[in-house]
């Protein structure tokens, strides 16, 4: 007898058998398969977490965020540290936007999804921070099609990036990214975060610890490298 051996191949059964819960892939050809795992570490102190902000509450219905997709065969709120050998920024959730699906022939698409709720913005805590992960496993789209990720409020988008292989941060998560949201003080937002997928390529961004503080809207040199991020 080999139990160990044997209960390996249960789990991998299972874990084939999973279907939608494991419907997710880094790059069009199947699964991308890193050497090492990377454990992430949120930060310390005090928390100023927008409701759900670290997704925390798992997917819908529990979700906080109301989430829209092109996908309805993959879940893009979750614990995604065995796909990507790369934990949560902070906690165990958080929002994969990008990466690619299956439709019922099984045949793979990349995916434009979504993630929304109405936020009050405190007079006194302005400045809306996060932190993001990026990787493009495949090339780049020539010419470029406009793959990209944003933040958007009532909207309109107030962050975004474009998902080619230069914006990559992987195995790290870069932020804290601040944008500022002066002009929303004491007020209402509908926020959202997404990501936008052309043609039959995209790349994958995750997005975790979603705050509204009070400062500035400097950008920290920490962590930054070669980032390239368009504020607008
Ligand atoms: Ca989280
Ligand atoms: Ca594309």
């Amino acid at each position: 007898m080999k139990p160990a051996a044997c209960l390996a191949c249960v789990l991998g059964v299972l874990v084939l058998a999973s279907g939608p819960a494991g419907a997710a892939w880094l790059d069009r050809n199947g699964t991308w398969v890193p050497s090492e795992f990377h454990q992430a570490f949120g930060p310390a102190g005090e928390r100023t977490l927008i409701n759900d902000g670290s997704f925390e509450q798992g997917p819908p219905p529990a979700s906080a965020w109301t989430e829209v997709s092109n996908s309805p065969n993959c879940e893009w709120i979750g614990d995604w540290a065995s796909s990507w050998y790369l934990s949560s920024w902070d906690g165990y959730f958080d929002y994969w936007a990008g990466g690619y699906c299956y439709d019922d022939q099984g045949l793979i698409f990349p995916v434009t999804s979504s993630v929304t709720q109405v936020v009050p913005v405190p007079a006194d805590a302005t400045t809306l921070s996060f932190f993001y992960a990026s990787l493009r496993p495949d090339a780049d789209d020539n010419p470029i099609d406009g793959d990209h990720v944003y933040v958007a409020v009532n909207g309109v988008e107030v962050w975004s990036m474009q998902m080619i292989r230069a914006n990559d941060t992987y195995p790290s998560w870069v932020g804290p990214i601040l944008v500022d949201l002066s002009d929303y003080g004491g007020q209402e937002i509908t926020l959202t975060f997404g990501g936008v997928s052309e043609g039959d390529l995209t790349g994958n961004v995750r997005f975790d610890y979603i705050e509204l503080i009070a400062g500035s809207t400097a950008v920290p040199s920490s962590d930054w490298g070669s980032i390239k991020a368009l504020y607008r």
